[in-house]
């Protein structure tokens, strides 16, 4: 079942329930906020306190980070890109079978993005609930020049307790700490005790997010970087749309291609980030 709904405000979403999974997606961003299996507890994060409203991001589920990933060197620009405050086009809704649907979403140059970043593109995402998540983003150069991106599906994990998860699959990888900014190393599996803000490069193989009741496995293709972020206490306090204790129920494991990982597209030529969760 594929239901259009709006909010109050007007804000306009789609759910979706099959015989295995249940999510909704808002049409802004194409940001997916809710995704969990049947009979099971939430897979994604989605803030108590999270605003709904055009023109700000949802805080938690996946936000599209496109067509740059962090902070653009003009600060009037808006962090982690456009699309995630921009409106997409719900495509359409395929119930494959009773067990899978896809949604397809789709968004593209206008005169607004043109004024933030001076390229034709097509942006598709592909999302497929099921016992699985899926989620395909799809770059299309439509212009007459090659241009960069970096961008994540800045996933946010719901999590029992944050001092009892852990992350299996990046030891040895390198890292750029954005606390400190210096270049490191991972050594063993990853476990919280402090703020955490980092960009792993060459990851290749999949990463298991380790809770008290449940595994959760990321693999992602089209991809060599992965993000890890938690803001821990002090950071939490002055997010926005987060309350004091959210670090706690939060993680992020995002896919993507961000810093050395950053992705040229030629005319006319398309790059797909694909993230698998299960
Ligand atoms: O991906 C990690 C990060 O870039 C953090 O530095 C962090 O503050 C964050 O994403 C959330 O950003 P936002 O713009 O959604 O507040």
């Amino acid at each position: 079942m594929v239901v259009h709904k709006t909010l109050v405000n007007g804000f306009a979403y789609i759910e979706i329930k099959n015989s295995v999974a249940e999510a909704k997606v808002a049409l802004q961003g194409a940001h997916l906020f809710h995704y969990a299996r049947m009979g099971e507890e939430p897979l994604l994060w989605l803030s108590e306190v999270s605003d709904f409203e055009y023109g700000k991001a949802i805080r938690g589920g996946v936000p599209v980070c496109w067509p740059w990933f962090g902070f653009n060197e003009d600060k009037s620009l808006p962090q982690h890109g456009f699309a995630r405050i921009s409106m997409w086009e719900f495509v359409f809704g395929d119930e494959v079978d009773e067990r899978t649907t896809t949604l397809t979403f789709r968004f593209s140059n206008n005169e607004e993005t043109l004024k933030m970043w001076y390229y034709k593109f097509l942006l598709e995402l592909k999302i497929t609930i099921s016992d699985r998540l899926t989620m395909e983003l799809k770059t299309t150069n439509l212009d007459d020049k090659s241009f960069e991106i970096s961008q994540a599906l800045h996933t946010y994990f719901a999590i029992s307790d944050i001092s009892q998860v852990s992350i299996k699959g990046l030891d040895k990888k390198p890292y750029l700490d954005a606390l400190t900014w210096k270049n490191e190393v991972q050594n063993g599996d990853i476990a919280f005790n402090q703020e955490v803000d980092r960009v792993y490069q060459e990851v290749d193989s999949e990463i298991v997010l380790g809770d008290k009741n449940r595994e959760i496995h990321i693999k992602n293709d089209g991809s060599l970087s992965v993000v890890v972020w938690n803001p821990w206490i002090e950071k939490c306090k002055r997010m926005s749309a987060m309350r004091d204790d959210a670090y706690q129920n939060m993680l992020c494991i995002e896919s993507a291609n961000a810093f050395d990982d950053a992705r040229v597209i030629k005319p006319n030529e398309s790059h797909v980030l694909k993230a698998t969760i299960f």
